[in-house]
Protein backbone atom coordinates (compact mmCIF):
# COMPACT_ATOMS: atom_id res chain seq x y z
CA UNK A 1 0.00 0.00 0.00
CA UNK A 2 1.24 3.49 -0.86
CA UNK A 3 1.69 5.91 1.75
CA UNK A 4 1.92 9.93 1.27
CA UNK A 5 4.45 12.29 1.85
CA UNK A 6 3.65 15.73 3.44
CA UNK A 7 6.89 16.00 5.74
CA UNK A 8 10.26 14.84 6.51
CA UNK A 9 13.18 14.96 9.13
CA UNK A 10 16.19 15.07 7.98
CA UNK A 11 19.46 14.73 10.48
CA UNK A 12 22.47 13.80 9.30
CA UNK A 13 26.32 13.31 10.47
CA UNK A 14 27.40 12.93 6.85
CA UNK A 15 26.19 15.70 5.20
CA UNK A 16 26.76 14.29 1.55
CA UNK A 17 23.72 14.43 -0.81
CA UNK A 18 21.76 15.74 1.82
CA UNK A 19 21.13 19.26 -0.39
CA UNK A 20 20.38 17.66 -3.52
CA UNK A 21 18.03 14.94 -1.80
CA UNK A 22 16.12 17.80 -0.12
CA UNK A 23 15.56 19.89 -2.86
CA UNK A 24 14.35 17.17 -4.86
CA UNK A 25 11.74 16.74 -2.01
CA UNK A 26 10.92 20.42 -1.67
CA UNK A 27 10.24 20.42 -5.23
CA UNK A 28 7.67 17.94 -4.12
CA UNK A 29 5.98 19.85 -1.52
CA UNK A 30 7.53 17.76 0.98
CA UNK A 31 7.76 20.27 4.64
CA UNK A 32 11.23 20.03 5.95
CA UNK A 33 11.80 19.30 9.89
CA UNK A 34 15.79 19.58 10.59
CA UNK A 35 18.45 19.45 13.48
CA UNK A 36 21.07 22.09 13.92
CA UNK A 37 23.78 21.33 11.90
CA UNK A 38 21.35 19.50 9.09
CA UNK A 39 19.16 22.70 9.24
CA UNK A 40 22.21 25.28 8.90
CA UNK A 41 23.17 23.37 5.77
CA UNK A 42 19.74 23.09 4.00
CA UNK A 43 19.43 26.84 4.58
CA UNK A 44 22.95 27.73 3.27
CA UNK A 45 21.51 26.46 -0.11
CA UNK A 46 18.34 28.84 0.43
CA UNK A 47 15.90 25.51 1.37
CA UNK A 48 13.07 26.58 3.41
CA UNK A 49 13.60 24.31 6.70
CA UNK A 50 11.82 24.38 10.13
CA UNK A 51 14.21 23.57 13.34
CA UNK A 52 13.12 20.78 15.31
CA UNK A 53 13.83 22.74 18.14
CA UNK A 54 10.81 25.20 16.90
CA UNK A 55 8.41 22.30 16.86
CA UNK A 56 9.15 20.73 20.55
CA UNK A 57 9.81 24.18 21.88
CA UNK A 58 12.71 22.92 23.41
CA UNK A 59 16.61 24.22 22.48
CA UNK A 60 18.99 21.51 21.63
CA UNK A 61 20.70 21.12 24.98
CA UNK A 62 23.69 19.63 26.56
CA UNK A 63 26.10 19.44 23.50
CA UNK A 64 23.54 17.98 21.80
CA UNK A 65 23.19 15.46 23.26
CA UNK A 66 19.38 16.44 23.87
CA UNK A 67 18.01 17.15 20.36
CA UNK A 68 15.42 15.20 19.18
CA UNK A 69 14.58 12.78 22.00
CA UNK A 70 11.21 14.90 22.60
CA UNK A 71 7.33 13.20 22.43
CA UNK A 72 6.34 15.75 19.46
CA UNK A 73 9.28 14.16 17.38
CA UNK A 74 8.58 10.74 18.43
CA UNK A 75 4.93 10.67 18.51
CA UNK A 76 5.06 12.30 14.71
CA UNK A 77 7.25 9.06 14.16
CA UNK A 78 5.21 6.36 16.06
CA UNK A 79 1.66 7.36 15.07
CA UNK A 80 -0.25 4.76 13.15
CA UNK A 81 -2.08 7.11 11.03
CA UNK A 82 -5.33 4.92 10.45
CA UNK A 83 -5.73 4.74 14.82
CA UNK A 84 -8.56 7.97 15.71
CA UNK A 85 -6.94 7.84 19.51
CA UNK A 86 -3.15 8.48 17.70
CA UNK A 87 -4.23 10.93 15.28
CA UNK A 88 -6.19 12.36 18.12
CA UNK A 89 -3.01 12.03 20.97
CA UNK A 90 -1.00 14.04 18.01
CA UNK A 91 -3.52 16.99 17.52
CA UNK A 92 -4.28 17.10 21.01
CA UNK A 93 -0.87 17.87 21.45
CA UNK A 94 0.39 20.02 18.52
CA UNK A 95 2.61 16.42 16.65
CA UNK A 96 3.26 16.50 13.41
CA UNK A 97 3.02 13.23 11.19
CA UNK A 98 6.76 12.57 10.02
CA UNK A 99 6.43 10.52 7.50
CA UNK A 100 9.89 10.48 6.12
CA UNK A 101 13.08 10.42 8.50
CA UNK A 102 16.22 10.41 7.16
CA UNK A 103 19.44 9.84 9.67
CA UNK A 104 22.38 8.96 9.27
CA UNK A 105 24.51 8.44 12.85
CA UNK A 106 27.24 10.67 14.64
CA UNK A 107 30.58 8.44 13.06
CA UNK A 108 31.45 6.53 15.91
CA UNK A 109 33.12 3.62 13.94
CA UNK A 110 34.72 6.23 12.15
CA UNK A 111 36.21 7.37 15.26
CA UNK A 112 37.55 4.59 17.19
CA UNK A 113 39.40 3.55 13.48
CA UNK A 114 41.10 7.17 13.63
CA UNK A 115 42.02 6.24 16.82
CA UNK A 116 40.24 8.82 18.88
CA UNK A 117 40.34 9.01 22.85
CA UNK A 118 38.08 7.50 25.08
CA UNK A 119 35.89 10.71 25.55
CA UNK A 120 35.54 11.37 21.54
CA UNK A 121 34.46 7.89 21.08
CA UNK A 122 31.77 8.50 24.44
CA UNK A 123 30.72 11.28 22.49
CA UNK A 124 30.25 9.90 18.97
CA UNK A 125 27.69 7.63 20.29
CA UNK A 126 24.16 8.45 19.34
CA UNK A 127 21.32 8.21 21.30
CA UNK A 128 18.81 10.11 19.21
CA UNK A 129 19.48 9.47 15.67
CA UNK A 130 19.09 5.21 16.96
CA UNK A 131 16.09 6.05 18.83
CA UNK A 132 14.39 7.77 15.81
CA UNK A 133 15.53 5.10 13.65
CA UNK A 134 13.91 2.78 15.52
CA UNK A 135 11.14 4.30 15.86
CA UNK A 136 10.35 5.28 12.63
CA UNK A 137 11.75 1.78 11.34
CA UNK A 138 9.25 0.15 13.31
CA UNK A 139 6.34 2.18 12.19
CA UNK A 140 7.32 1.50 8.39
CA UNK A 141 3.50 1.08 7.89
CA UNK A 142 3.02 4.97 7.57
CA UNK A 143 6.72 5.88 7.71
CA UNK A 144 9.66 5.33 5.35
CA UNK A 145 13.56 5.47 7.03
CA UNK A 146 16.46 6.31 5.36
CA UNK A 147 19.82 5.43 7.02
CA UNK A 148 22.21 5.09 4.06
CA UNK A 149 23.26 8.12 1.64
CA UNK A 150 23.61 4.92 -0.69
CA UNK A 151 19.36 4.76 -0.91
CA UNK A 152 18.26 8.69 -1.52
CA UNK A 153 18.59 7.72 -5.56
CA UNK A 154 16.22 4.79 -4.84
CA UNK A 155 13.76 7.07 -2.39
CA UNK A 156 13.84 9.51 -5.23
CA UNK A 157 13.31 6.80 -8.05
CA UNK A 158 10.35 5.66 -5.80
CA UNK A 159 8.56 9.19 -5.53
CA UNK A 160 8.91 9.33 -9.17
CA UNK A 161 7.39 5.87 -10.22
CA UNK A 162 4.19 6.26 -7.13
CA UNK A 163 3.44 9.92 -7.62
CA UNK A 164 4.90 11.33 -4.71
CA UNK A 165 4.24 8.06 -2.83
CA UNK A 166 6.11 5.44 -1.47
CA UNK A 167 5.35 1.59 -1.47
CA UNK A 168 5.16 -0.53 1.48
CA UNK A 169 7.35 -3.01 -0.06
CA UNK A 170 10.19 -0.23 -0.26
CA UNK A 171 9.24 0.84 3.28
CA UNK A 172 9.87 -2.53 4.59
CA UNK A 173 12.84 -2.82 2.76
CA UNK A 174 14.76 0.09 4.12
CA UNK A 175 13.13 -0.55 8.14
CA UNK A 176 14.91 -3.76 7.42
CA UNK A 177 18.00 -2.11 6.47
CA UNK A 178 17.45 -0.02 9.20
CA UNK A 179 17.55 -2.08 12.31
CA UNK A 180 20.85 -3.93 10.35
CA UNK A 181 22.91 -0.24 10.67
CA UNK A 182 21.66 0.30 14.52
CA UNK A 183 22.09 -3.39 15.24
CA UNK A 184 25.66 -3.13 13.98
CA UNK A 185 26.11 0.39 15.30
CA UNK A 186 25.29 -1.23 18.81
CA UNK A 187 27.98 -4.02 18.36
CA UNK A 188 30.48 -1.94 17.29
CA UNK A 189 30.24 0.12 20.54
CA UNK A 190 30.16 -2.55 22.69
CA UNK A 191 32.95 -4.20 21.00
CA UNK A 192 35.06 -0.97 21.00
CA UNK A 193 33.87 -0.96 25.00
CA UNK A 194 34.71 -5.13 24.99
CA UNK A 195 38.17 -3.95 23.91
CA UNK A 196 38.68 -0.72 26.06
CA UNK A 197 37.81 -2.53 29.73
CA UNK A 198 39.44 -5.90 28.54
CA UNK A 199 36.26 -7.70 28.66
CA UNK A 200 36.60 -11.58 26.81
CA UNK A 201 33.58 -13.59 28.10
CA UNK A 202 32.24 -14.90 25.19
CA UNK A 203 28.33 -14.48 26.43
CA UNK A 204 29.27 -10.61 26.04
CA UNK A 205 29.69 -10.58 22.91
CA UNK A 206 28.37 -8.22 20.48
CA UNK A 207 27.31 -8.83 17.34
CA UNK A 208 24.13 -9.93 15.75
CA UNK A 209 22.79 -12.98 17.26
CA UNK A 210 20.24 -13.92 19.96
CA UNK A 211 22.06 -16.17 22.74
CA UNK A 212 20.63 -19.65 23.27
CA UNK A 213 23.03 -20.75 26.07
CA UNK A 214 26.36 -20.63 27.92
CA UNK A 215 28.12 -23.59 27.39
CA UNK A 216 29.82 -25.53 29.20
CA UNK A 217 32.70 -24.94 27.74
CA UNK A 218 34.56 -24.62 24.19
CA UNK A 219 36.80 -26.59 21.71
CA UNK A 220 38.36 -27.34 24.95
CA UNK A 221 37.35 -27.13 28.53
CA UNK A 222 39.72 -24.13 29.36
CA UNK A 223 37.85 -22.28 26.22
CA UNK A 224 34.25 -20.26 27.36
CA UNK A 225 32.09 -20.67 24.97
CA UNK A 226 28.31 -19.60 24.39
CA UNK A 227 25.96 -20.31 21.56
CA UNK A 228 23.44 -18.04 19.57
CA UNK A 229 20.72 -18.02 16.66
CA UNK A 230 21.23 -16.05 13.72
CA UNK A 231 17.78 -15.18 13.55
CA UNK A 232 17.43 -17.06 10.75
CA UNK A 233 15.32 -19.49 11.77
CA UNK A 234 17.32 -22.34 9.15
CA UNK A 235 15.87 -25.61 10.08
CA UNK A 236 19.33 -27.24 11.66
CA UNK A 237 21.24 -27.11 15.13
CA UNK A 238 20.34 -24.52 16.54
CA UNK A 239 16.62 -24.50 16.20
CA UNK A 240 16.16 -28.15 16.60
CA UNK A 241 14.41 -29.54 19.90
CA UNK A 242 16.18 -31.48 21.93
CA UNK A 243 14.56 -34.30 23.05
CA UNK A 244 16.29 -35.84 25.90
CA UNK A 245 20.41 -36.34 26.38
CA UNK A 246 23.01 -34.37 27.94
CA UNK A 247 23.38 -30.68 27.26
CA UNK A 248 25.17 -30.47 23.61
CA UNK A 249 28.84 -29.46 24.00
CA UNK A 250 30.48 -26.51 21.55
CA UNK A 251 31.73 -29.71 19.44
CA UNK A 252 28.99 -31.16 19.03
CA UNK A 253 26.77 -28.22 17.81
CA UNK A 254 29.69 -28.13 15.41
CA UNK A 255 29.62 -31.86 14.42
CA UNK A 256 26.03 -31.99 14.70
CA UNK A 257 25.90 -29.34 12.27
CA UNK A 258 28.41 -31.21 9.63
CA UNK A 259 26.45 -33.92 9.63
CA UNK A 260 22.92 -32.44 8.86
CA UNK A 261 24.06 -29.95 6.34
CA UNK A 262 25.44 -32.94 4.69
CA UNK A 263 22.23 -35.92 5.02
CA UNK A 264 20.31 -33.06 3.46
CA UNK A 265 21.95 -33.22 0.47
CA UNK A 266 19.69 -35.84 -0.14
CA UNK A 267 16.82 -34.51 0.38
CA UNK A 268 14.02 -36.81 1.69
CA UNK A 269 13.47 -39.38 -1.02
CA UNK A 270 15.36 -42.41 -0.49
CA UNK A 271 17.25 -42.58 3.10
CA UNK A 272 20.17 -41.33 3.96
CA UNK A 273 22.47 -41.21 6.94
CA UNK A 274 25.77 -39.65 7.68
CA UNK A 275 28.24 -39.97 10.68
CA UNK A 276 30.27 -37.58 11.58
CA UNK A 277 33.61 -37.38 13.76
CA UNK A 278 35.82 -33.74 14.03
CA UNK A 279 33.81 -32.67 11.57
CA UNK A 280 33.90 -34.49 8.72
CA UNK A 281 32.28 -37.43 7.63
CA UNK A 282 33.43 -40.55 8.60
CA UNK A 283 30.76 -42.54 6.55
CA UNK A 284 28.28 -41.72 4.68
CA UNK A 285 25.70 -44.56 2.88
CA UNK A 286 22.47 -44.12 1.14
CA UNK A 287 19.77 -46.52 -0.41
CA UNK A 288 18.01 -49.15 1.22
CA UNK A 289 16.18 -48.40 4.87
CA UNK A 290 16.93 -46.10 6.76
CA UNK A 291 18.10 -48.76 9.36
CA UNK A 292 20.31 -49.94 6.30
CA UNK A 293 21.39 -46.84 5.49
CA UNK A 294 22.63 -45.91 9.23
CA UNK A 295 24.54 -50.02 8.90
CA UNK A 296 26.31 -49.18 6.05
CA UNK A 297 27.40 -45.39 7.01
CA UNK A 298 28.19 -47.09 10.33
CA UNK A 299 30.09 -49.76 7.78
CA UNK A 300 32.79 -47.46 6.57
CA UNK A 301 34.67 -46.97 9.46
CA UNK A 302 33.45 -48.68 12.67
CA UNK A 303 36.51 -47.68 14.96
CA UNK A 304 35.48 -43.46 14.73
CA UNK A 305 32.39 -44.04 14.57
CA UNK A 306 32.46 -44.69 17.94
CA UNK A 307 31.25 -41.92 19.91
CA UNK A 308 30.06 -39.91 16.69
CA UNK A 309 27.64 -37.91 15.47
CA UNK A 310 24.40 -39.43 13.06
CA UNK A 311 22.12 -37.51 11.00
CA UNK A 312 19.25 -38.85 8.98
CA UNK A 313 17.40 -37.76 6.87
CA UNK A 314 14.18 -38.98 7.59
CA UNK A 315 12.43 -39.21 11.19
CA UNK A 316 14.20 -41.82 12.89
CA UNK A 317 12.20 -45.51 13.49
CA UNK A 318 12.51 -47.89 15.82
CA UNK A 319 14.56 -49.84 13.73
CA UNK A 320 17.41 -47.66 12.88
CA UNK A 321 16.92 -46.20 16.82
CA UNK A 322 17.99 -50.13 17.94
CA UNK A 323 21.11 -50.48 15.54
CA UNK A 324 22.40 -46.88 16.90
CA UNK A 325 21.81 -47.80 20.06
CA UNK A 326 24.07 -50.52 19.88
CA UNK A 327 27.05 -48.06 19.71
CA UNK A 328 28.06 -45.31 21.61
CA UNK A 329 26.97 -42.11 19.81
CA UNK A 330 27.04 -38.60 20.95
CA UNK A 331 24.28 -37.22 19.12
CA UNK A 332 21.19 -38.17 16.61
CA UNK A 333 19.75 -35.56 14.69
CA UNK A 334 16.60 -36.09 11.95
CA UNK A 335 13.32 -34.48 10.80
CA UNK A 336 11.51 -36.27 13.95
CA UNK A 337 11.11 -39.24 15.81
CA UNK A 338 8.37 -41.97 16.23
CA UNK A 339 7.25 -43.02 19.40
CA UNK A 340 9.00 -46.31 19.26
CA UNK A 341 12.08 -44.78 18.73
CA UNK A 342 11.79 -42.38 21.34
CA UNK A 343 11.60 -45.20 23.71
CA UNK A 344 14.21 -47.01 22.59
CA UNK A 345 16.59 -44.18 23.08
CA UNK A 346 15.00 -43.07 26.51
CA UNK A 347 17.58 -46.12 27.91
CA UNK A 348 20.25 -44.53 26.93
CA UNK A 349 20.00 -41.51 29.18
CA UNK A 350 23.04 -39.35 27.72
CA UNK A 351 22.18 -40.09 24.32
CA UNK A 352 21.30 -36.42 22.73
CA UNK A 353 18.35 -36.71 19.86
CA UNK A 354 17.31 -33.83 18.24
CA UNK A 355 14.55 -33.27 16.03
CA UNK A 356 13.90 -30.70 13.79
CA UNK A 357 10.59 -29.75 12.05
CA UNK A 358 11.96 -29.62 8.22
CA UNK A 359 15.36 -30.75 6.51
CA UNK A 360 17.74 -28.10 5.82
CA UNK A 361 17.74 -27.33 2.27
CA UNK A 362 21.23 -27.03 1.09
CA UNK A 363 20.99 -24.53 -1.99
CA UNK A 364 19.14 -21.82 -0.09
CA UNK A 365 21.25 -18.67 0.08
CA UNK A 366 23.35 -17.19 3.02
CA UNK A 367 26.20 -16.06 4.58
CA UNK A 368 29.34 -18.12 6.07
CA UNK A 369 31.36 -16.10 8.75
CA UNK A 370 35.09 -17.10 10.06
CA UNK A 371 37.31 -14.64 12.68
CA UNK A 372 40.15 -14.12 11.77
CA UNK A 373 42.76 -11.97 13.99
CA UNK A 374 41.28 -8.48 14.10
CA UNK A 375 38.54 -9.42 11.37
CA UNK A 376 35.34 -11.77 9.77
CA UNK A 377 36.26 -13.23 7.20
CA UNK A 378 32.36 -13.21 4.95
CA UNK A 379 31.51 -15.11 2.16
CA UNK A 380 28.51 -17.46 -0.11
CA UNK A 381 28.06 -20.44 1.97
CA UNK A 382 29.15 -22.78 -0.73
CA UNK A 383 25.75 -23.65 -1.97
CA UNK A 384 26.64 -24.05 -6.01
CA UNK A 385 25.69 -27.12 -7.58
CA UNK A 386 26.70 -29.09 -10.66
CA UNK A 387 24.14 -31.78 -11.56
CA UNK A 388 24.29 -34.84 -13.72
CA UNK A 389 23.51 -32.46 -17.28
CA UNK A 390 26.65 -30.41 -15.82
CA UNK A 391 29.02 -33.24 -16.03
CA UNK A 392 31.88 -33.24 -18.85
CA UNK A 393 33.43 -36.64 -19.89
CA UNK A 394 36.93 -35.94 -20.70
CA UNK A 395 38.16 -39.68 -21.64
CA UNK A 396 38.02 -42.21 -24.18
CA UNK A 397 35.64 -44.33 -21.71
CA UNK A 398 32.29 -42.51 -20.51
CA UNK A 399 30.99 -43.36 -17.11
CA UNK A 400 28.39 -46.50 -16.70
CA UNK A 401 25.02 -45.34 -15.52
CA UNK A 402 26.09 -47.21 -11.91
CA UNK A 403 28.95 -44.74 -11.87
CA UNK A 404 27.18 -41.54 -12.50
CA UNK A 405 25.19 -42.66 -9.79
CA UNK A 406 27.80 -43.21 -7.06
CA UNK A 407 30.16 -40.26 -9.13
CA UNK A 408 27.20 -38.11 -8.11
CA UNK A 409 27.04 -39.71 -4.45
CA UNK A 410 30.76 -39.74 -3.68
CA UNK A 411 30.87 -35.58 -5.24
CA UNK A 412 28.16 -34.81 -3.08
CA UNK A 413 30.37 -35.98 0.34
CA UNK A 414 33.46 -34.84 -1.00
CA UNK A 415 31.93 -31.21 -0.82
CA UNK A 416 31.37 -31.81 3.09
CA UNK A 417 35.41 -33.36 3.65
CA UNK A 418 37.78 -30.68 4.98
CA UNK A 419 40.26 -30.09 1.96
CA UNK A 420 42.31 -32.11 0.13
CA UNK A 421 38.84 -34.42 0.20
CA UNK A 422 39.49 -37.40 -1.35
CA UNK A 423 35.97 -39.88 -1.44
CA UNK A 424 36.08 -43.68 -2.19
CA UNK A 425 32.07 -44.61 -3.27
CA UNK A 426 30.40 -47.46 -4.43
CA UNK A 427 26.69 -48.25 -4.37
CA UNK A 428 25.66 -45.54 -2.52
CA UNK A 429 27.95 -45.82 0.51
CA UNK A 430 31.25 -44.44 1.43
CA UNK A 431 34.40 -46.67 1.58
CA UNK A 432 37.22 -44.19 2.32
CA UNK A 433 37.30 -40.84 3.24
CA UNK A 434 41.13 -38.90 2.92
CA UNK A 435 40.51 -35.37 4.78
CA UNK A 436 42.23 -32.37 5.64
CA UNK A 437 45.90 -33.27 4.15
CA UNK A 438 47.96 -30.80 3.04
CA UNK A 439 48.85 -33.00 -0.09
CA UNK A 440 46.33 -34.20 -2.03
CA UNK A 441 47.54 -37.51 -2.90
CA UNK A 442 48.03 -38.05 1.07
CA UNK A 443 44.26 -37.27 1.42
CA UNK A 444 44.31 -40.59 -1.74
CA UNK A 445 46.50 -42.88 0.00
CA UNK A 446 44.10 -42.12 3.24
CA UNK A 447 40.88 -43.00 1.50
CA UNK A 448 42.73 -46.02 0.20
CA UNK A 449 44.07 -47.44 3.42
CA UNK A 450 40.89 -47.02 5.02
CA UNK A 451 38.94 -48.96 2.62
CA UNK A 452 41.92 -51.54 3.25
CA UNK A 453 41.12 -51.11 6.75
CA UNK A 454 36.95 -51.51 6.31
CA UNK A 455 37.39 -54.25 3.82
CA UNK A 456 39.81 -56.34 7.12
CA UNK A 457 36.54 -55.13 9.81
CA UNK A 458 34.14 -56.65 7.74
CA UNK A 459 36.08 -59.70 6.79
CA UNK A 460 35.35 -58.60 3.31
CA UNK A 461 37.28 -60.94 0.74
CA UNK A 462 38.27 -58.29 -1.44
CA UNK A 463 38.96 -54.25 -0.80
CA UNK A 464 36.04 -52.23 -1.08
CA UNK A 465 38.45 -50.12 -3.03
CA UNK A 466 37.57 -52.05 -6.21
CA UNK A 467 35.59 -51.57 -8.55
CA UNK A 468 34.65 -48.30 -6.54
CA UNK A 469 34.36 -44.50 -7.82
CA UNK A 470 36.39 -41.24 -6.16
CA UNK A 471 35.72 -37.88 -5.77
CA UNK A 472 38.15 -34.70 -5.44
CA UNK A 473 36.95 -31.57 -4.30
CA UNK A 474 39.81 -29.96 -6.56
CA UNK A 475 41.64 -30.77 -9.69
CA UNK A 476 44.45 -32.89 -9.50
CA UNK A 477 47.36 -30.81 -9.81
CA UNK A 478 49.51 -34.13 -10.58
CA UNK A 479 48.60 -37.17 -11.97
CA UNK A 480 49.91 -39.05 -9.31
CA UNK A 481 47.05 -39.10 -7.09
CA UNK A 482 44.94 -40.06 -10.01
CA UNK A 483 47.19 -43.00 -10.24
CA UNK A 484 46.52 -43.80 -6.43
CA UNK A 485 43.14 -43.68 -7.04
CA UNK A 486 43.58 -46.15 -9.69
CA UNK A 487 45.86 -48.09 -8.00
CA UNK A 488 43.20 -48.85 -5.05
CA UNK A 489 40.85 -50.21 -7.99
CA UNK A 490 38.52 -47.40 -8.55
CA UNK A 491 37.13 -47.52 -12.64
CA UNK A 492 35.65 -43.86 -12.43
CA UNK A 493 36.59 -40.26 -11.53
CA UNK A 494 34.70 -37.07 -10.85
CA UNK A 495 36.85 -33.46 -10.43
CA UNK A 496 36.28 -29.99 -11.11
CA UNK A 497 39.03 -30.02 -13.42
CA UNK A 498 40.89 -26.96 -14.31
CA UNK A 499 44.70 -27.98 -13.60
CA UNK A 500 47.74 -26.73 -15.52
CA UNK A 501 48.49 -30.41 -16.23
CA UNK A 502 44.74 -31.73 -16.98
CA UNK A 503 46.06 -33.28 -20.15
CA UNK A 504 48.84 -35.47 -18.26
CA UNK A 505 45.47 -36.11 -15.73
CA UNK A 506 43.32 -37.37 -18.44
CA UNK A 507 46.11 -38.98 -20.23
CA UNK A 508 47.01 -40.73 -17.35
CA UNK A 509 43.00 -41.99 -16.81
CA UNK A 510 42.77 -43.12 -20.34
CA UNK A 511 46.02 -45.24 -19.68
CA UNK A 512 44.28 -46.58 -16.30
CA UNK A 513 41.00 -47.64 -18.64
CA UNK A 514 39.30 -45.14 -15.96
CA UNK A 515 36.00 -42.74 -17.00
CA UNK A 516 36.82 -39.53 -15.79
CA UNK A 517 34.06 -36.08 -15.66
CA UNK A 518 34.88 -32.82 -15.00
CA UNK A 519 32.53 -30.33 -12.80
CA UNK A 520 33.92 -27.08 -13.44
CA UNK A 521 33.44 -26.41 -9.79
CA UNK A 522 35.64 -26.65 -6.70
CA UNK A 523 34.01 -27.42 -3.34
CA UNK A 524 36.78 -26.09 -1.17
CA UNK A 525 36.25 -26.23 2.43
CA UNK A 526 38.37 -25.85 5.65
O1 LIG B 1 23.36 13.43 20.81
S1 LIG B 1 22.26 12.72 20.22
O2 LIG B 1 22.25 11.36 20.54
N1 LIG B 1 20.86 13.33 20.74
C1 LIG B 1 19.80 13.58 19.96
O3 LIG B 1 18.73 13.91 20.48
C2 LIG B 1 19.95 13.47 18.53
N2 LIG B 1 19.07 13.69 17.54
C3 LIG B 1 19.73 13.49 16.37
N3 LIG B 1 22.31 12.87 18.63
C4 LIG B 1 21.19 13.16 17.93
N4 LIG B 1 21.00 13.18 16.60
C5 LIG B 1 22.08 12.98 15.61
O4 LIG B 1 22.60 14.23 15.27
C6 LIG B 1 21.68 12.37 14.30
O5 LIG B 1 21.68 10.96 14.33
C7 LIG B 1 22.72 12.91 13.33
O6 LIG B 1 23.82 12.03 13.24
C8 LIG B 1 23.20 14.18 13.97
C9 LIG B 1 22.79 15.34 13.13
O7 LIG B 1 23.03 16.52 13.82
P1 LIG B 1 23.12 17.95 13.09
O8 LIG B 1 21.94 18.05 12.19
O9 LIG B 1 23.06 18.91 14.22
O10 LIG B 1 24.43 17.96 12.36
Amino acid sequence: SLAPLRRALLSVSDKSGLVDLARALDARGVELLSTGGSAKALRDAGLPVRDVAEVTGFPEMMDGRVKTLHPRVHGGLLAVRSDEAHVAAMDEHGIPAIDLLVVNLYPFEETVAKGGDYDSCIENIDIGGPAMIRAAAKNHADVCVVTDVEDYEALLSELESNDGQTDLAFRKRLAQTAYARTAAYDAAVSTWMASAIGETTPRRRAFAGTLVQTLRYGENPHQQAAFYTDGSMRPGVATARQIQGKELSYNNINDTDAAYELVAEFGGDAPACAIIKHANPCGVATGGSLKEAYARAFDCDRTSAFGGIVALNRPLDGATATEIAKIFTEVVIAPGADDDARAIFAAKKNLRLLVTEALPDPRSPRLTYRQVAGGLLVQDHDSGFKGRDDLRVVTERAPSTQEVEDLMFAWTVARHVKSNAIVYAKDGQTVGVGAGQMSRLDSALIAAAKAGRMGEALGLSENPAKGSVVASDAFFPFADGLMEAAGAGVTAVIQPGGSMRDDEVIAAANEAGLAMVLTGMRHFRH
